[in-house]
This record gives C-alpha cells, sequence and structure tokens, in this order.
C-alpha cells in the first residue's frame, strides 16, 4: 500500500496524524508517503487523477492498484486492519461518540477553516470569495462551542481518555487554521489547551509543521 499525502493539507494531516498515534501506540504498519505537490498542481495531472477522479489527496493505493479516495475512508479502513490500539473506541457507545466528535470537528471546523482560508489567500490560488468566507467565519463558533462544552469535564482528549480520530481531525484543523491565519478565540478555555497539550505529543510533533 501507499498513501499519497501533502504537508499541511489538513485532509492529508489527519490520516497522518492518526498513522503516527496508531505507530506510537505500538501498531506495525508499514505504509510509505508519497508527496504530491499540491502547490506545482500535481494532483490534476494525469497521473494523479488516474488515481482519484477528483484530483485530490489523501489517497491510499492497496496493493490490488485500486484506491480509497476519502480521508475518513482510509482511516476507517486502516483501522479495520489494525484494530490495536483502538482510535475509534472499544464499545458500539465509544465508536458512536468518537465519529460523532470527528463529524462535528470536521464539518464544523476543518471545513469551515478550509472555506475561510480558500476564500480569503488560497494557498492553490483560488479567486477571494467574501461571501463564502463570511459564512464560513459565522458557522465556526457553534462547532467550537459544542466541542469546548463536551471537553468541559476535563478529559485529556477529544473523546475521553485516550487519544483516537476525533483529536486527529481536529489537530488537523487547528494546524491549518494557524497556517492560514484564522483566529481561534481564547474563550475556548479547553480547547485552547488541548490543542496545546496534542501538539506537544511525540506522534503530532512527526507530523505538524504549524
Ligand atoms: N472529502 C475529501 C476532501 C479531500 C480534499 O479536499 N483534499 C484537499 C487537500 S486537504 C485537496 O487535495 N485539494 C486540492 C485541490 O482541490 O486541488 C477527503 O476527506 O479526503
Amino acid at each position: 500500500m501507499k498513501l499519497y499525502i501533502f504537508p499541511i493539507a489538513p485532509n492529508p494531516t489527519k490520516v497522518r496524524l492518526y498513522l503516527a498515534e496508531k505507530i506510537a501506540g505500538g501498531a506495525v504498519i508499514d505504509l510509505p508517503q508519497i508527496m504530491v505537490d499540491l502547490r506545482e498542481g500535481e494532483q490534476k495531472r494525469p497521473e494523479h487523477l488516474a488515481r482519484n477522479p477528483f484530483g485530490k489527496l489523501p489517497v491510499l493505493e492497496l496493493d490490488d492498484g485500486s484506491h480509497l479516495i476519502e480521508s475518513l475512508a482510509i482511516i476507517e479502513y486502516l483501522e479495520e486492519c489494525h484494530p490495536e490500539p483502538p482510535m475509534i473506541g472499544r464499545t458500539t457507545l465509544e465508536r458512536a461518540r468518537m465519529r460523532e466528535l470527528e463529524r462535528i470537528a470536521d464539518l464544523g471546523m476543518l471545513l469551515q477553516v478550509g472555506r475561510i482560508i480558500h476564500a480569503t489567500k488560497s494557498p492553490l490560488g483560488l479567486p477571494p470569495n467574501p461571501g463564502v468566507a463570511e459564512s464560513a467565519r459565522a458557522m465556526l463558533p457553534d462547532a467550537l462551542r459544542v466541542l469546548d462544552d463536551r471537553m468541559a469535564d476535563g478529559r485529556p482528549f477529544v473523546a475521553g481518555a485516550a487519544p483516537g480520530i476525533a483529536d486527529c481531525t481536529l489537530a488537523s484543523a487547528f494546524q491549518f487554521a494557524r497556517f492560514g491565519g484564522v483566529e481561534i478565540p481564547a474563550d475556548f478555555q479547553y480547547l485552547t489547551r488541548w490543542d496545546a497539550a496534542y501538539r506537544a505529543r511525540p506522534a503530532a510533533q512527526q507530523v505538524l509543521l504549524a
């Protein structure tokens, strides 16, 4: 298998954080990571479009030559191949909670941060779109409030006592926000604290650049 990625880009980053956490937790996963340079537009070249017709990252190339082209599907596939340590949860309810928080982090934060950045100063050179930036900025606090409230019980990770896929998505979103200058208000105190603690983890340090 091979994983096609680009550093900083949030969807590849959440898969890379997931892999770093699994490996730090003892899983043996030999998965070469190959860079497709988004700044050079390599994702739109025929060789990459053959992997993913949307021209996006990440892509997981399987040993039979077929591809998985959605970050969450890639993570769920890897998790089923390597169940230990569990990064989605052990019980039915734990898994539902983890997936719920991961979706809130992804749709409520990562996606909105991406919309703000690409609508203001897109690293991919997309044209500015003030209306999109404004609507994404208006949506962001709702998800941050829900996540902050959930973490107000003092849990060290987004869904509880152990790192999981919600942490990977959230850390990727925070990194992209820093990279793109999207400010996260400090009054989300539990999130702010989590961000500092999560970033200091050795697994996160291997992946995060900002
Ligand atoms: N839903 C997809 C989104 C993938 C995506 O938007 N990837 C971005 C990087 S974070 C990308 O490759 N953008 C390049 C482009 O749009 O040209 C996933 O979760 O994997």
